[in-house]
């Protein structure tokens, strides 16, 4: 079978991932990750057979998942959004493939305060944004008046995170689960294993 230009993503992904471990810290250049996903961002729409929607909550469609890394489709219904959360000291790219969504940046919160806002950014179609926890924490929400489709890579996967009460700090653990693995729907919501 012909790979399509979503498995050619997850090759290519694949490679460089792989380059990059065995490069270590010292390697001659860094993960070409988000120029991937940007570009296919820009000119490809066959993830569309993996975008299943949820009006409850926005959700998290399983495309690809190995011991490096997890590609997974969340798709945002009007209004929907994340907790404020982290990312287990993984890597995380966001490539927007449809509508908009906005970041809000969070510095961690030093002894049980509220997360203090950064800042925040809007992102399109074809934009790719980069976080880790030494980088900020974050919550994304679904923003303007379509629904919102992104594309989220973790190095390596994340099967539970921590998320954050925006009003006091305190802190819980979330085991993220998938709403679709491949195109089919798994009910209920599964957890990652
Ligand atoms: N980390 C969230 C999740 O996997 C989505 S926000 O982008 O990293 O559910
Ligand atoms: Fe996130």
């Amino acid at each position: 079978m012909t790979p399509t230009p979503l498995d050619r993503l997850i090759e290519d992904v694949g490679a460089d991932l792989t380059a990059d471990l065995t490069m270590g810290a010292n390697g001659a250049r860094g993960p070409r990750v988000a120029e991937l996903v940007s570009r296919y961002a820009r000119a490809h729409d066959d993830w569309r057979t993996f975008a299943l929607f949820d009006s409850q909550r926005y959700a998290r469609n399983l495309v690809h998942k190995d011991e490096l890394f997890e590609l997974i489709l969340l798709c945002w219904d009007l209004g929907q959004v994340t907790p404020i959360h982290d990312h287990q000291g993984q890597r995380c790219w966001m490539g927007v493939l449809d509508g908009r969504v906005e970041e809000i940046l969070y510095a961690p919160p030093e002894g049980g305060t509220a997360p203090r806002v950064r800042g925040s950014k809007e992102h399109e179609r074809g934009a790719v944004a980069f976080i880790t926890d030494d980088i900020a924490l974050h919550r994304i929400a679904q923003v303007g008046t379509a629904r919102a489709v992104s594309l989220h890579l973790y190095s390596r996967p994340i099967p539970v995170c921590r998320i954050f009460d925006p009003a006091t700090g305190v802190v819980a653990d979330r085991t993220l689960t998938y709403h679709s693995i491949r195109g089919v729907r798994v009910e209920p919501d599964t957890a990652a294993r």
